[in-house]
C-alpha cells in the first residue's frame, strides 16, 4: 500500500509544473458548472484532466473521484483517490494563491476521513509548494520543475520535515458573508478577531497554509442560508483535516473531528474549522 501512496505523491509532484502552466493558459475562460452546482472555469477542467491522466494510470489506484466529476471512476483494485483539482478557482482571474488537494483512502468512496492513508495539497503561490501527510507525519516540499521537466526528473526539494503547527497562533481566516454567520460563530469570531490577525485570500489551501505556517484558525462555517457550509467532505474537508491533525492541530465540523463525520454522499458539504487545538476546542465550546 505504501508503494502506491509513493506513486500517487510522485505523480502529483511530476504533474504540478504542468498544472501551474495550465493556470496561465486557461485564465479567465468559463467552463460551465460542476456537480456541486459551482461555476467551473476551463482551468478547473484542464487540471482535472491532467490529474485524471496522471493518477488513473497507477496500478494500485482502484477508484478516482474529483470535485469536478459527478461520479466515482472505477479503475480496478486498489486505493481510492479523491481530488479537488483547483481549490480557490475564483482566484485564477485575480492571480491570487490557489491549489490542488489530494486524499488517498483505503476504502471505496465516499469514505470516512478515518480511512485516509495519506493526504496532500499543492499550493500555487509565488512558488509551488506541496504539503504531504502520511503515517502521522507532515513533510513540506518546494516543487522546482517547470512544464519542460522530463518525466522521471525529481523536481521536489524538502523544506520541512515533521511539520507542526506553531504553538502560539497568529492568524485567522473565516469564509462566508459576515451577516450570514450564525450567532454562535459570530460570537466566536468576535473573540478571535481581538486576538489574531486576519489573513483571508479566498482559497482554503492558501488560508490553511498560513495557519500551518504561523499557527491560528481557518473556518468556512455553516451559514444561516446554508447550514452545511460550502466545502466538500471527501475532496476538501477530510484531506485538509488529516493534514492539520497530523501536524498536531484539530479539525471540527462544529461538534466533532471532520475525520469522524459520517460519509453520506460523494459531493456532501460540511462546515470546516481547522487549526490549533485550543482554538478549535474553543469554537466547539462556543457552538455547543
Ligand atoms: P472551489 O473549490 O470551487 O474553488 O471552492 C472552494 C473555495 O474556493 C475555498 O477554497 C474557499 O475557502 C472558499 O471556496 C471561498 O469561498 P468564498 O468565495 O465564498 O469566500
Amino acid at each position: 500500500m505504501s508503494d502506491v501512496v509513493d506513486e500517487v505523491v510522485d505523480a502529483v509532484v511530476a504533474v504540478a509544473p504542468d498544472l501551474r502552466a495550465a493556470l496561465a493558459d486557461h485564465r479567465g475562460a468559463k467552463g460551465g458548472t460542476n456537480p456541486s452546482g459551482d461555476e467551473q472555469s476551463l482551468a478547473d477542467r484542464k487540471l482535472d484532466d491532467l490529474l485524471y491522466e496522471a493518477l488513473t494510470r497507477i496500478d494500485g489506484v482502484g477508484e478516482f473521484a474529483s470535485e469536478e466529476r459527478e461520479s466515482v471512476r472505477d479503475c480496478g483494485d486498489g486505493l481510492s483517490v479523491a481530488i479537488d483539482p483547483l481549490d480557490g478557482s475564483s482566484n485564477v482571474e485575480s492571480n491570487n494563491s490557489m491549489g490542488t488537494i489530494v486524499g488517498v483512502y483505503d476504502e471505496p468512496l465516499p469514505a470516512s476521513g478515518r480511512d485516509l492513508v495519506a493526504a496532500a495539497y499543492v499550493l500555487f503561490g509565488p512558488i509551488t509548494t506541496m504539503m504531504v501527510a502520511r503515517d502521522g507525519e507532515v513533510t513540506e516540499y518546494v516543487v522546482e520543475g517547470d512544464a519542460d521537466s522530463e518525466p522521471g526528473d525529481d523536481v521536489r526539494r524538502t523544506v520541512g520535515e515533521d511539520v507542526a503547527l506553531p504553538e502560539d497562533p497568529v492568524v485567522y481566516g473565516f469564509g462566508g458573508r459576515v451577516p450570514d454567520w450564525t450567532d454562535g460563530f459570530t460570537e466566536y469570531a468576535r473573540e478571535i478577531e481581538s486576538e489574531l490577525k486576519l489573513r483571508y485570500g479566498g482559497a482554503m489551501i492558501g488560508d490553511v497554509n498560513q495557519v500551518m505556517t504561523y499557527g491560528g484558525v481557518f473556518a468556512y462555517p455553516g451559514l444561516q442560508s446554508r447550514p452545511e457550509g460550502k466545502l466538500r467532505l471527501q475532496f476538501e474537508g477530510n484531506p485538509m483535516a488529516y493534514i492539520v491533525e497530523s501536524a498536531g492541530g484539530r479539525s471540527s465540523d462544529g461538534a466533532q473531528s471532520l475525520l469522524d463525520v459520517e460519509p453520506t454522499g460523494l459531493h456532501q458539504r460540511v462546515p470546516v474549522h481547522l487549526g490549533n487545538e485550543d482554538l478549535v476546542d474553543r469554537l466547539e465550546a462556543t457552538l455547543a
